[in-house]
């Protein structure tokens, strides 16, 4: 995997924005760099529409060359090929998904030096890191951790691909950064940008 990958990584569902599609696409003309698809939460599709809304993200991502990951649904992720999954802590353990796709990017969020260890140990690609500020895209986020735990993984694990997470934006991603992120994922910043452009820059 190329860390470079992890630089402004979109995350976004149907319950994220009006007009998800449209968003996606604007997103990946301005310069995201990887995608996740996560279709959780209330009055999230389902059956078919969930699966025909993950490929038509999918074809876009494929259209501008930009990694296409599923969140924790191991079963669509290789029914759809995907460039990769994300799992938390309580999803299926990853050895799984590695065994039936060696090929594919693993991504695993973590919140402390165990998860963290286990991740690496496991053979995980990248570790999500978050929340590091307050979010209101997840409501069954950990509390804040603020950046001491991202500045912890990064001395114990120099050259570990690490993404950010969680309440960031164009303010604060400078600082997640310094700390030591090789990127930033977000939700809201992007979905509720009036410009993306000045946005997507600023998170860079
Ligand atoms: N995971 P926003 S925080 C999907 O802490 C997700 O693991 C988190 O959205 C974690 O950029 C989060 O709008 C939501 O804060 C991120």
């Amino acid at each position: 995997m190329n860390r470079n990958m992890l630089n402004v990584y979109f995350i976004m569902g149907t319950q994220n924005s009006q007009e998800p599609l449209e968003t996606l696409k604007k997103a990946l003309q301005t310069g995201i760099s990887c995608f996740q698809f996560r279709e959780k939460g209330e009055g999230c599709l389902t059956g078919a529409a969930y699966e025909a809304f993950a490929f038509a993200c999918q074809k876009l991502c494929k259209a501008y060359n930009v990694p296409f990951i599923v969140n924790d649904d191991i079963e669509l992720a290789l029914k759809m090929d995907a460039d990769g999954i994300h799992v938390g802590q309580d999803d299926v353990i990853i050895t799984e998904f590695r065994s039936l796709a060696k090929d594919k990017i693993v991504g695993v969020s973590v919140h402390n030096e165990q998860e963290l260890a286990q991740a690496v140990r496991n053979g995980a690609d990248y570790v999500g890191i978050g929340p590091i500020y307050p979010t209101k895209s997840k409501h069954d986020a950990k509390p804040p951790a603020g950046l001491d735990f991202l500045q912890t993984a990064r001395k114990q694990y120099p050259h570990f691909p690490i993404v950010g997470i969680g309440g960031i934006d164009e303010h604060n991603a400078h600082k997640v950064r310094a700390s030591g992120a090789d990127g930033v994922a977000v939700i809201s910043v992007i979905c509720e940008s009036a410009d993306l452009k000045k946005t997507i820059q600023k998170l860079s």
